[in-house]
């Protein structure tokens, strides 16, 4: 027996698991369905499914393929009920009807799992009122088994808190993907329509196993070409696969499109010939796929055309387009990321200034797509001031998955956390519990349109997400966009027992290392409410010295504005008075440093760096403190790692390794560097015990990348 099979068996002796952890390279994911001891599953186990729609039978082919994988035994399909087996069938299935199941709650994506008596047999039932449901049901039962219970234990109720739950992929139709870090697009549009690659299933299979529902196929900095019809046939393949999984495509459109393809004079949405473009294309995507789920649209944005180029508002742009799905049932997706170098305001004022305006201007198939934070995406954002602020237009959540700001693929950061840290935050809109997630999941304001996208991390890299613990963001996205109220710490026991193993002695110190490990990266890149410090372009490592370059929103200057005396932006009533953009009731709390979360201060406060924290100690002594902090938390995760190493197979556990001690040696340089450059502006020493940083700021300045991976 060669050593690492020996270490592999040990592995299993030790997790009270069946067979060998062989290698692996991380294709499948959560879904890996090896054999467990506590499964429960008698090798005669069958698995019947009444009926025989496309979902029903992708429903059964899973539950067959996870069971013999979970219990190492063949399991037969039948369509006979046998004792200890798991029927799949839809609530209205006749041979049902004896039972009396509270179906009517499950609405059209919920399901229930039970143990029932059917034909004289004890079978464990997933059933659900549509198709879909009872696929979700097949998974919340193989993942009750996955995570160590034992099947005919399972007794599970759940149902989906938001509408549309949809993966962003910032694709380009050239295969390269903007702020991705996990190899090519996922989509090869060069051989589609002819190649349907098998991997296009996994990933339907993979997203419908946490609830997602929708796939924006292309990048929302997009390309005409994309709705001309050899691409339309080509996102109608994937959209034909995807379907028996319950996912509908989205493009993204380009605004200017009738331009650029229809050689009309103009894009301005009140042209009626424009209109009418867009709904002949509409009608023709319509044709190829029939359940087309509608657009996503970014515009007047970072360059990108828009209806403000007219002179029209944001809200003309929507419904224009919104009129032209309508009648398909499609929907709009409008982002409310923009900003503009013309616009002297601050950045983070602007979307709020854009849109608040508009609220109750938009169409019904409209829904506003809002990033979670004011600026973008970084390590730590204060929500959005828009959430709580337009009550009569629904909004959906837009978080990035992919970790543009937190490290890219190499650093270990769970942002589980992260969800949920914004989806728990309270508006304050109509007095305490307005949180962010009652928005999201329309219960504040009764919207029934709800929504939450997340920007894809998922590539053609053979582990998908160019890590191993990068999935573990795909999953926990799907988990909060199916439930806002779900936490990161059950998501990633799951995920964990899915991902290695069931057992406490490896759920407990993996899911240890990914509770800390986003506050970690704000340790060590944007402590106490800094933020956009990266360098620019590819927003890799520290770059809080540039402020050269033309636009002045480029410099990460302009977001820290760090002076001998002082730091940060003064966004309350003495400064810009971004404050004031939340509900009242939070805009008091947040107009006072004293009363800002100290996590958000130098967002929301400029304060000398004398200033008394909490803790008893300066501003700049705690900043020094998190710097230290983050680099200690990323020291802690290989020492966690290393004991983990008999629990985990030799790949994973080796790139991981690998990837931790990249971590460690980049969380010094963002330290090293940051404090080097503080320093140089503030003249103030480094308090007692502190090390020096490694290099002089020049050696940290002189560091480029013009080679980083996403960078479009
Ligand atoms: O996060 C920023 C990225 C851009 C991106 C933009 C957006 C797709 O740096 O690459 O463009 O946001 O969300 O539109």
């Amino acid at each position: 027996m060669s050593n690492a099979l020996k270490r592999g068996l040990f592995a299993c002796l030790l997790a009270g698991v069946a067979t060998p952890a062989l290698a692996e390279d991380g294709y499948d994911l959560w879904l890996r369905y090896h054999p467990l001891t506590t499964s429960g599953i008698a090798d005669a186990t069958t698995v019947a499914v009444l009926g025989d729609t496309p979902t029903l039978t992708v429903a059964g082919q899973e539950m067959q393929r996870g069971l013999a994988g979970l219990s190492a035994h063949p399991i037969q399909t039948s369509v006979a009920m046998r004792p200890g087996g798991v029927v799949l069938a839809r609530a209205d299935t006749p041979a049902l009807r004896s039972l009396t199941l509270a179906t009517q709650t499950l609405g059209e994506e919920g399901y229930l799992v039970r143990s029932v008596t059917l034909e004289g047999q004890r079978v464990t039932l997933v059933t659900a009122n549509t198709d879909r449901g009872v696929l979700y049901g097949a998974f919340a039962l193989l993942r009750w088994v996955q995570t160590g219970h034992s099947l005919s234990s399972a007794n599970l109720t759940s149902m989906p808190h938001v509408a549309l739950r949809v993966l962003d992929h910032w694709d380009n139709l050239d295969g390269t993907v903007e702020r991705g870090y996990s190899g090519q697009s996922l989509w090869d549009w060069w051989t589609l329509p002819d190649y349907r690659d098998p991997r296009y299933t996994d990933y339907a299979r993979a997203n419908a196993s946490i609830g997602i529902n929708g796939s924006v196929l292309n990048n929302v900095n997009a390309k005409a070409d994309s709705l001309t019809a050899p691409y339309i046939a080509k996102a109608a393949a994937l959209a034909d696969i995807f379907r028996p999984y319950g996912i509908k495509v989205y493009l993204s459109a380009r605004f200017s499109a009738p331009i650029e393809l229809g050689g009309l004079k103009t894009a301005d949405p009140l042209d009626p010939k424009v209109a009418a473009w867009w709904r002949a294309k509409a009608d023709e995507i319509y044709r190829a796929i029939p359940d087309f789920g509608g657009f996503l649209v970014k515009a007047n944005s970072e360059g990108q055309p828009g209806p403000q180029d007219y002179h029209r508002t944001h809200a003309d742009g929507a419904n224009m387009l919104a009129a032209a799905v309508a009648p398909h049932k499609g929907i709009v997706m409008w982002r409310a990321f923009v900003y503009a170098q013309e616009n002297a305001e601050d950045r983070a004022k602007q979307a709020y200034d854009d849109f608040h305006p508009l609220d109750g201007t938009f169409a019904s198939n409209v829904i506003v797509q809002v990033k979670n934070g004011a600026i973008d995406f970084q390590p730590r954002e204060p929500f959005h001031p828009l959430f709580g602020t337009m009550p009569k237009t629904p909004l959906m959540m837009e978080f990035q998955i992919t970790k543009e700001y937190l490290g890219q693929a190499t650093h270990l950061a769970y942002l589980g956390p992260m969800f949920e840290e914004t989806l728990r935050a309270d508006t304050l809109a109509h007095g305490t519990g307005s949180t962010v997630a009652r928005v999201v999941d329309g219960t504040l304001d009764h919207h029934a349109l709800t929504g939450m996208a997340g920007v894809a991390n998922i590539g053609r890299d053979r582990d998908w997400s160019g890590s191993t613990f990068n999935q573990a963001n795909w999953y926990a996205f799907g988990r909060f966009a199916w439930n806002p109220d779900d936490t990161s710490d059950a998501i990633a026991r799951d995920w964990a027992a899915m991902t290695f193993d069931p057992t406490t002695a490896t759920v407990t110190p993996v899911v240890r290392m990914m509770a800390g490990s986003r506050e970690a990266v704000v340790d060590y890149m944007t402590p106490l409410g800094l933020g956009h410090v990266m360098a620019t372009g590819h927003h890799y490592g520290p770059g809080p010295w540039i402020s050269d370059l033309k636009r002045p929103e480029w410099n990460p200057y302009y977001y820290h504005r760090a002076t001998k005396d002082a730091i940060g932006v003064e966004r309350g009533p003495k400064g810009n008075a971004a404050t004031a953009q939340y509900a009242p009731a939070l805009a008091r709390l947040l107009a006072d440093p004293a009363t800002t979360p100290e996590r958000d201060l130098l967002w929301f406060h400029r304060v000398p760096w004398t200033y008394k924290l909490r803790s008893g100690g300066t501003l700049w002594q705690g900043m020094v403190g998190h710097y230290d902090r983050g680099v200690g938390y990323t020291a802690g995760l290989q020492s966690a790692w290393t004991a983990l190493r008999p629990r985990i197979d030799a790949e994973r556990f080796a790139k991981t390794d690998t990837f931790l001690a990249i971590q460690h040696r980049e969380a010094q340089w963002w330290r090293d560097a940051s404090l080097s450059y503080w320093m140089s502006v503030n003249g103030l020493a480094l308090p007692p015990g502190a090390k020096s940083p490694a290099h002089d700021l020049d050696w940290y300045k002189a560091q480029h990348f013009p080679y980083a991976p996403g960078n479009p």
